[in-house]
């Protein structure tokens, strides 16, 4: 055990027995020692599909008890809506520009000090299982079963820490699980408080349940978002341009499940040019076993749509492809909230439950259909916000709800703060301690965000903004130069952009003010703008 914890635990001891019955002052944290700290996250898990948030389109009991027993989070929102570059915010506890890693494409600096690594110099012992995606391994773990990439949705290849890869076949939303209570129940010591960091893939795209899932879901039908059928009028060209629409560029293979021979027979053309390549990688994959038990739950689902296919319209085509996007998401998302509750009820059962920290989030949000959309990156609501509830009964009260505008920015202040331990002056997070009290005064009124990866897949332009309550300014660069204003809570929807209104002209000059002075606290610039474009001028757009 390392001397910083131990001189906690000696503390913890030597309180409790000077203040035995008298010192009312002494908190429930202080004398249950440094917390454990379980950190749950999904890949691409939208708010809007957690029944904590909304029952609309699927029941999550067991993410739900989180929130139930601690707090839920309404405007937890990311500093920048894509994968990797969001895990590289929660770890650093830095903006991208500031740690460098905006984008999908380069590997991560790992000369940066991330949060784990203090934890871990600090006493904690650390574990990491699942999706990292960040072009090379984690520092700070004592051990670390992660994805190379994206990772595979059924029999998926690891890198160890100890072992090299390994191939090891299931399910990978049970694996991960199955890896993450293995250690919790067999490799962990039991008088160190730990950091697990408990990965999904799920839901990521192409969105492939389990067998106990597929047909559960693939008879459901889902209420449709009311902007399904946006037809981008009212704003500039940036969501125009974005090619994430359900209709014209999700993949018939790969994300439809429609097998390569029936779209040829239908004359279905490809809407990218690895859609038939995606469905082609994924059932390769499969054993016979899992093959036979894919084939028995599409085989229903492609001979009705073989008969339908030739009449229908638009219109229903787009319905159609968004209930079959429902489907198979969703499934993937039951499998995540069946690991969840076993996790939790291993907290439970072997008593660790009362000062263990347990968050449960996504490394960003993602459009289920809104303005026609799968995908995230935006700036507008659903790619933005990201679900978040935290849990923790010696500190939180069960079933309180926050609305402050948190960001994932805030994890590594929040656990290093948690833990006694003071957090480098340049991590620019705020620790969500106080929040988790409920004393919220004092918390930002403003969050600042940037995205960087264009041209890229989907093609969404740069842009950078600023949040309040109220509105949501952005400005898009690079190939264009548009101001976005949203009144948000006159346009829920963020159906139109107010920039050019004259009513809202004083709107705009407070909140442009207001948003150079968070580019400025943050060290965030014009020049570093020009640098990143420099520094990546050489890539091609990767389909091309
Ligand atoms: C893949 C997906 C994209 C997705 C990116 C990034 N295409 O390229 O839809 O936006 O990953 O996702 S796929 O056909 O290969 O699935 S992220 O979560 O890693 O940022
Ligand atoms: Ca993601």
């Amino acid at each position: 055990m390392r001397i910083q914890i131990i001189l906690k635990l000696i503390t913890v001891a030597f309180t409790s027995i000077i203040c035995f019955g008298s010192c009312q002052e002494t908190s429930e944290e202080k004398k249950l020692g440094p917390p454990n700290i379980l950190f749950i996250m999904s890949d691409d898990h939208a708010y809007q599909a957690i029944s904590a948030y909304s029952d609309n389109l699927i029941k999550t009991p067991n993410i739900d008890r989180i929130a139930n027993d601690g707090m839920l989070f309404t405007n937890a929102c990311v500093t920048n809506s894509i994968c990797a570059p969001s895990r590289a915010v929660i770890l650093s506890g830095k903006h991208s520009h500031i740690n460098g890693k905006i984008d999908n494409i380069f590997p991560f600096d790992t000369t940066q000090i991330t949060f784990p690594q203090l934890l871990q110099d600090a006493g904690y012992q650390t574990a990491m299982f699942g999706k990292l995606h960040f072009g090379n391994s984690p520092k700070g773990f004592d051990q670390f079963k992660i994805l190379p990439g994206q990772g595979w949705y059924y029999n998926p290849e690891f890198i160890t820490k100890y072992d090299g890869r390994d191939t090891v076949i299931g399910y990978t939303t049970d694996i991960i699980t199955e890896m993450s209570l293995n250690w919790l129940k067999n490799d962990r010591t039991v008088d160190q408080p730990f950091l697990l960091m408990y990965l999904h893939k799920a839901p990521h795209r192409e969105w492939l349940p389990p067998k106990r899932h597929y047909t559960n879901y693939l008879n459901k039908t889902f209420p449709e978002p009311e902007t399904l059928f946006d037809n981008y009028k009212g704003r500039g060209s940036a969501a125009k341009e974005a090619e994430m629409n359900l209709l014209t560029h999700m993949n018939w293979a790969g994300d439809s499940k429609i097998p390569p021979d029936v779209m040829d027979e239908l004359g279905i053309a490809e809407n990218s040019i690895w859609d038939k390549k995606a469905y082609e990688r994924t059932v390769d994959r499969l054993t016979s076993e899992q093959r036979n038990d894919w084939d028995e739950a599409y085989g229903p689902m492609i001979e009705k749509f073989k008969k339908e296919y030739p009449t229908v319209s638009d219109e229903d085509l787009m319905r159609w492809r968004y209930q079959r996007y429902m489907q198979d998401y969703l499934g993937s998302i039951a499998a995540v909230d069946d690991g969840v509750g076993k996790v939790l009820d291993y907290l439970e059962e072997s008593g660790l439950e009362e000062n263990t920290i347990v968050v449960y989030t996504s490394d960003q949000g993602f459009y289920l259909g809104e303005h026609g959309w799968f995908d995230k990156r935006f700036i507008y609501n659903e790619s933005f916000k990201t679900p978040l509830m935290v849990k923790w009964p010696a500190v939180i009260d069960a079933g309180s709800v926050n609305t402050q505008m948190v960001q994932n920015l805030d994890f590594a202040n929040t656990f290093l703060d948690a833990a006694s331990l003071e957090a480098p002056s340049d991590m620019q997070g705020e620790s969500l301690l106080p929040l988790f009290k409920g004393e919220n005064s004092g918390f930002r009124d403003a969050v600042y965000y940037h995205y960087y990866e264009y041209p890229s897949v989907h093609m969404v332009k740069r842009h950078y903004g600023i949040v309040t309550e109220d509105y949501k300014l952005v400005h898009f660069y690079y190939d264009v130069d548009e101001w976005e204003l949203y009144d948000r809570k006159k346009d829920k929807l963020e159906m139109k952009n107010v920039y050019h209104d004259e009513a809202y002209a004083s709107v705009v000059s407070d909140l442009t003010e207001q948003l150079n002075e968070l580019r400025i606290q943050y060290k965030d610039s014009p020049e570093l703008d020009k640098a990143f474009i420099e520094k990546y001028k050489d890539l091609k757009r990767w389909d091309k």
